[in-house]
């Protein structure tokens, strides 16, 4: 049952409670647990990544089995219906058009004296994706991520997931890497899976970026690797929070809500709304539902735990509440909200009036899914194109831009105590003539 609150001090500290739900205790032995496969991939390669996949996913592989077949990808074409085919091409599309709308660009800027400085973007030699297995195999998280590297012009892309039933492998998933331009797909999983892309195996390259989803194990060991390579971010459990007018359909607010908590039994959704009549028919809806939902267990639990309205006292309030919890997903179903966004300062993607579900921008709106969550959105932002690139800077001086400059070098220099610093500008900018050869 979702509960409601009406106590401005009570909602925040509820809201605390769900922004703080995945540092628990049990992360402490997970971590352990993470370290030692992290050795073993590191030390031993491919044969480690074959041990905890028969110990971790009960499957016997061979490291011949590691990389899924072309004759498994082509394979995979006929067990997908032309309807998702088609689904997964408009996503592709439709991703790809977003994303190529702002590719970082390298630029230089001429300055006075010949001085020319600038910024250099170029993509990873390598990026890795991992896709979790089982009921959170998405073919649109496959999309998500692979198609901002290839816009990106990342030259290598693999991807790792686990080994499904009996090695195969959602067929809709192997789609999607084909059609979004994954070059390689590795059947391994879970912590090792993150061991071999940021350490490499005989068979798995080490990349140098590795994004994407994952459980708690894979979370840990995405940042434990962090600095051997680089990570997106380190992803939570979905949450939704959305703030409704009286004008907004109960029906709607609710089942947006269960489309968060769906996901998982961590999931977390919350309303914020002024109108107290909205709220107690929300709260009913959402047990309706619920009721015949094929998900119900999860999901129940998902809203017991994590569910969660909020009757606040105006428009002007909820916002505030909502920069407070920095939400991964923001709807704002309410009459004017353009005008409501400018209240708005942190959540990860803000959807916009009645008729934009979060799930039009789960699939194909274009921006992407892959969100900061757990209050991140304070700080962080969207996968995008620039998670593929890095940039370097530029500088060039020419002689009389040196000399002006010199002085004030070789002060900070002494001023550092590092003489060869003062000597490297003094030694070029000193007449001629004072120079023995
Ligand atoms: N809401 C999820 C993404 C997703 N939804 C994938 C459906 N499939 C996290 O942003
Ligand atoms: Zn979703």
């Amino acid at each position: 049952m979702l509960r409601i609150i009406t106590q401005w001090v009570e909602a925040q500290a509820e809201l605390r409670r769900i922004c703080d739900r995945t540092h628990d205790e049990l992360v402490v032995h997970k971590e352990a647990t993470v370290r030692e496969v992290l050795q073993a991939v590191k030390r031993k390669g491919d044969k480690a990544l074959l041990h905890y996949t028969a110990e971790f996913d009960r499957m016997t592989l061979n490291a011949e089995d590691l990389r899924v077949s072309g004759s498994e990808l082509d394979a995979a074409y006929q067990q997908v219906p032309k309807e998702l085919l088609n689904a997964i091409r408009t996503a592709c599309k439709q991703v790809e058009a977003f994303h190529r709308q702002r590719v970082p660009k390298s630029w230089v800027q001429f300055g006075s004296d010949q001085v020319v400085l600038g910024k250099r973007y170029t993509p990873v030699d390598r990026a890795g994706i991992y896709i979790p297995g089982g009921q959170a195999s998405y073919p649109s998280s496959v999309i998500m991520n692979a198609v901002p590297a290839k816009v990106a012009k990342v030259p290598r892309l693999v991807m790792c997931t686990p080994p499904g039933q009996e090695k195969k492998m959602n067929p809709a998933v192997l789609v999607a890497a084909q059609e979004a331009g994954v070059d390689e797909i590795y059947r391994v999983g879970g912590a090792q899976a993150i061991a071999a892309l940021a350490y490499g195996t005989e068979t798995i390259p080490k990349v140098d970026l590795i994004t994407g989803p994952g459980n708690i194990y894979v979370t840990l060991a995405k940042k434990l690797v962090y600095g051997t390579v680089g990570i997106d971010s380190l992803a939570g459990p979905s949450e939704v929070l959305i703030i409704a007018d009286g004008d907004a359909n109960p029906v709607h607010v609710a089942a947006d809500m269960l489309a968060q908590a769906e996901h998982d039994s961590m999931a977390s959704a919350i309303l914020l709304t002024a109108d107290s009549v909205l709220a107690r028919k929300v709260v009913a809806e959402v047990d309706r539902q619920l009721a015949n939902h094929p998900r119900r267990t999860l999901t129940e639990k998902a809203i017991a735990n994590y569910g969660l309205v909020v009757v606040v006292e105006s428009l002007k309030a909820a916002a505030e509440l909502s920069n407070e919890f920095a939400p991964e997903h923001l709807e704002l179903q309410v009459a004017d909200p353009w005008a409501l966004l400018e209240q708005i300062r942190h959540a990860g993607a803000i959807f916009l009036g009645y008729s934009t579900p979060e799930a039009v921008g789960d699939y194909l709106a274009g921006p992407n899914h892959t969100l900061p969550t757990s209050g991140a959105p304070r700080y962080a932002s969207p996968l995008c194109v620039e998670t593929f690139m890095k940039h370097s800077s530029l500088i060039e001086y020419s002689p009389t831009a040196l000399k002006k400059m010199a002085k004030a070098i070789n002060v900070l220099a002494e001023a550092e105590g590092l003489p060869s610093h003062a000597d490297s500008v003094r030694l070029r900018t000193e007449n001629d003539e004072d120079v023995e050869f």
